[in-house]
């Protein structure tokens, strides 16, 4: 069995691109008990999210709340999967954190990452999550590309350094809200992990909605960092074709992926390191505030549903397909798993 997790960003207020928010603000505090009552094991971060506020307050008072939230979360019988700097959402970072051409800006993103993985320290967990919202570019020519790359792969060092004991999760995402970024899948993220100044503390996290929008099959990208012994954490979602980010529930809308990814994390025995599956999923905009944790109820049973399925599989079976090179037999079999018949 694994064990799940989730972020409060999850539970959205669901202002789009193009509309103002539909759901009032649930507090932190209401939404960890009830992911704990919906079978959650763990809770991921923005460093604000713990920490709100805190660009407003010194290091020593950003410990002391961080503190109370660890209070907070012991209480309710949660932990703290990973923090993540949330460095798309200030001005200083309107043209990226750790690229950017400005270096007081690129001097604030390394100080929110500071902050977060004290913030990690505090609540128990060495993973600090880079998702690289704006590390890339809008408009081609407005950056040096080979910089770019660069210092990303000096900021990651810093970080190492900062912490000796800090891994660093990235997270690669090809679009939005950048249109180019300096570091788009998963393949990336393992150069630039082998390039850093301590491989060995530099891994990644599969979003599946990232991987389909860079036109690849997410249990592909699964596989290739489990491979590398670098998959730490996932997240899960489902994702309708190249378009925005859509974190709709997983395996709603590619069925036969999502069983795929659960198959590959099955086979590998992922969470054997204390791994956690996260589910990175928002309700539709249209969903009224009581159905505000209705996705991710159900993609939670989705994702057990597909985990006893993947144990099902019958291998033995798919032994004689390929033997016999009888791949429409062996994908016939799959889809009459996956439809219960
Ligand atoms: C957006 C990302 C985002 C991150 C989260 C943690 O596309 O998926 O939700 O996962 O901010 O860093
Ligand atoms: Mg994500």
């Amino acid at each position: 069995m694994f064990k799940y997790s989730i972020g409060p960003w999850n539970v959205h207020e669901g202002a789009d691109a193009f509309g103002p928010e539909v759901r009032e603000t649930i507090p932190l505090e209401r939404k960890l008990r009830k992911f704990k009552e919906m079978g959650f094991d763990a809770v991921q971060f923005h460093d604000d999210d713990a920490v709100p506020d805190m660009n407003e307050l010194d290091a020593e008072q950003i410990k002391e709340q961080a503190r109370g939230v660890k209070e907070l979360l012991g209480d309710i019988g949660l932990a703290a999967e990973f923090v993540a700097p949330r460095l798309w959402m200030d001005a200083r970072t309107i043209d990226g954190g750790f690229t950017s051409n400005s270096e007081e800006e690129r001097e604030y993103a390394l100080w929110r990452s500071f902050r977060s993985v004290d913030i990690a320290k505090e609540l128990g967990c060495d993973k600090l999550v880079l998702w690289l919202a704006r590390e890339g570019t809008l408009c081609f020519e407005s950056k040096d590309p080979v910089r770019g790359v660069k210092r990303l792969i000096e900021a990651v060092n810093t970080i190492l350094e900062y912490d000796e004991d800090i891994k660093i999760l990235i997270e690669p995402k090809p679009n939005e809200p950048i249109d180019r970024s300096f570091c788009p899948t998963l393949g990336h993220v393992m150069g630039v992990s082998a390039a850093s100044c301590d491989p060995a503390r530099v891994g990644g996290l599969l979003e599946s909605a990232h991987a389909i929008l860079a036109g690849l099959d997410p249990a592909m990208e699964i596989a290739y960092a489990t491979a590398m012994g670098k998959l730490w954490s996932v997240h899960l979602n489902d994702q309708n074709g190249m378009k925005f980010d859509q974190d709709k529930s997983f395996g709603v809308e590619n069925l036969r992926q999502a069983f795929n990814q659960i198959k590959v994390l099955v086979e590998n025995d992922y969470g054997k390191n204390g791994e956690y599956i996260g589910l990175d999923v928002k309700a539709m905009r249209t969903q009224r505030l009581e159905d505000s944790y209705r996705h991710a109820a159900n993609s939670l049973r989705i994702a057990r549903l597909l985990e006893e399925k993947a144990r099902k599989f019958d291998y033995e079976y798919q032994r004689k397909c390929v033997s016999e090179r009888n791949y429409e037999a062996l994908e016939m079999y799959v889809m009459e798993l996956l439809m219960g018949v």
